[in-house]
């Protein structure tokens, strides 16, 4: 007889998680995401990228870190992104404007191969091929992923992204 595995659940895929942080100590909130992921179920973390000094996007508010980290996880989308929230919380995170300045924000770029267009949740995250400071690190990991529906690799989206103020500033805080 045929086991039919939980949609989602049947095999692990790597998962990028887009890391931003403007607000208070930033390494240290760098560092707290990893501690969080990869003390969450069912999620192992692989590496982090070297992190990214970069102009702000949005209203007047400091400069941002960016980075990405490397996941292997058989979550689902759904628990995938509450879990990514409950690391925010415990930075002390609060949704009050948006794009405002922020403690970390964790936004779920990339899961395996899929594509999720639901409420509250876009997989690939909608901005990606926007924003330079997501796709340089992303780069750096996986740049010969093609980003589901775009036809694209991430380094392609890269190349034709818009000009973006952004510099290395060191090695992800694992
Ligand atoms: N959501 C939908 N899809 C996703 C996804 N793939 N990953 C929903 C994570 N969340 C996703 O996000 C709003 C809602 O988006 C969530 O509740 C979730 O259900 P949020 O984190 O609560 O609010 P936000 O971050 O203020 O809004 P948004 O639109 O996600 O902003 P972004 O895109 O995260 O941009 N400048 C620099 N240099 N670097 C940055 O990292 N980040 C932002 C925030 C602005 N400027 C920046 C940076
Ligand atoms: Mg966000």
């Amino acid at each position: 007889m045929a086991v039919r595995a939980t949609p989602g659940y049947e095999c692990a895929m790597r998962a990028y998680v887009g890391v931003g942080t403007n607000l208070g100590s930033r390494w240290a909130w760098l560092a707290l995401a990893a501690r969080g992921l990869r003390a969450t179920p069912g999620v192992a973390l692989v590496r982090g990228s070297r992190v990214w000094d970069s102009a702000p996007l949005g209203p007047p508010q400091p400069r941002y870190l960016n980075a990405v980290l490397e996941l292997e996880t058989g979550l689902p989308p759904r628990a995938l992104l509450s879990a990514l929230k409950a690391v925010e919380r415990l930075a002390g995170r609060r949704r009050d404007v948006r794009w405002g300045a922020r403690t970390l924000d964790l936004d779920l770029l990339l899961l395996g191969d899929q594509i999720v267009v639901e409420r509250g949740l876009t997989v690939p995250h909608r901005e990606l091929g926007a924003r330079r400071f997501a796709l340089q690190p992303l780069a750096e990991l996986c740049g010969e992923r093609v980003v589901p529906g775009t036809g694209r690799s991430v380094s392609e989206l890269l190349a034709a992204a818009p000009a973006w103020e952004l510099r290395e500033v060191g090695a992800y805080p694992v």
